[in-house]
């Protein structure tokens, strides 16, 4: 993808100039890749990101690294702050990825969802902590294939209400689902459905950070996967929910938003991979400093404007009726 091609288009989501920020040289321990960061902001102020760490066996565990400005300074765990317990969660065996983390205000805790990778495939699990230091662990949520999840930050109607992307033989779209207690998973509905041919979000689609609140309603950025005969291409769209019935969505960006350009996002263990799981938000109440995995060997910032972002929406976005009517 040459500069010239991508210039044309406005730049919404901003590379930070210090990226990649975090790589596998500023570990305190031996890892093979750090990348696939779920973030959220402390009481005190601070970022706190929650690393998908691989080790040199090819297996992921979770690691907290926190800094003052989000950006550099950053001190991490000097060991494993969250291991794949295959004993007591055998769905943990081949490890546990790409942690998204919702604070949620009624249980004054930190809702994190992972992935745990297990001999069935990728499943769900969640856990709550309140420090990021001790969690208690409510095991699997979702069985496999499914993943890509993070719970909103409040109650739909009295439910909990959990995004995720199971697979099935249709292909990979995203869902809701709905719970009582955040153990038992119900009122399945699709949410958001990859589309077909050629288009860039073709076929695979999966939820990336979760979801921002808006005062026009829930703010997706999803990724779409695109399978190429040189491999596969992450990139980031853009779609808007309702507020209160979070599986209606109100518009859908056409074109992707941001794709792999640096060479940090182009070359790496895996190529061509723009990977947010996390972001927290700037005290302007505006601007979203986005975390992301790039070709899975670096954790990366980029800041984009929630307001510009909508503006954009309503500039290129189509309510989803006129999508399925354009993709006949
Ligand atoms: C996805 C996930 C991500 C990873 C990406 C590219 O399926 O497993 O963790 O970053 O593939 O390898």
């Amino acid at each position: 993808m040459s500069v010239a091609t991508t210039t044309r288009y406005e730049p919404l989501i901003l590379r930070h100039p210090t990226n990649p920020i975090l790589s596998s040289k500023d570990w305190p321990y031996s890892i093979n890749s750090v990348f696939n960061a779920g973030a959220t902001l402390l009481a005190d102020g601070t970022t706190l990101l929650l690393c998908r760490v691989e080790d040199r066996r090819g297996l992921s565990h979770l690691c907290a690294a926190r800094s003052r400005n989000g950006v550099d300074g950053w001190q991490i765990d000097s060991e494993p702050t969250l291991m794949p317990s295959p004993i007591e969660y055998p769905e943990e065996i081949w490890g546990i990825e790409d942690p998204r983390i919702t604070f949620v205000p009624e249980l004054q805790q930190y809702v994190v969802t992972y992935t745990s990778y297990s001999r069935g495939g990728p499943g769900v699990s969640l856990a709550l902590t309140k420090d990021f230091r001790s969690f208690e662990r409510y095991g699997v949520i979702m069985p496999p294939d499914d993943k890509d999840t993070a719970l909103l930050p409040r109650r739909i109607d009295g439910y909990w209400a959990l995004i995720h992307r199971p697979m099935t033989s249709l292909g990979a779209h995203i869902w809701i689902s709905y719970s009582p207690d955040l153990r038992h998973w119900g009122r399945h509905r699709l949410m958001l459905e990859a589309r077909r041919g050629a288009w860039w979000d073709a076929n695979k689609i999966g939820l990336s950070p979760p979801p921002i609140e808006t005062s026009r309603g829930w703010l997706v950025l999803y990724h779409g996967v695109r399978h190429t005969p040189s491999g596969c291409l992450y990139r980031l769209g853009l779609a808007l929910f309702d507020l209160e019935k979070p599986e209606k969505c109100l518009l859908r960006g056409d074109s992707w938003i941001f794709g792999p350009e640096a060479e940090y996002e182009r070359r790496g263990d895996v190529n061509d991979v723009v990977f947010p799981c996390g972001y927290t938000m700037s005290a302007d109440g505006d601007t979203i400093n986005l975390y992301y995995g790039a070709a899975d060997c670096s954790i990366a910032l980029a800041r984009a404007s929630v307001r510009s972002l909508l503006g954009w929406l309503d500039a290129n976005g189509a309510c989803e009726r006129r999508q399925r009517a354009q993709d006949l």
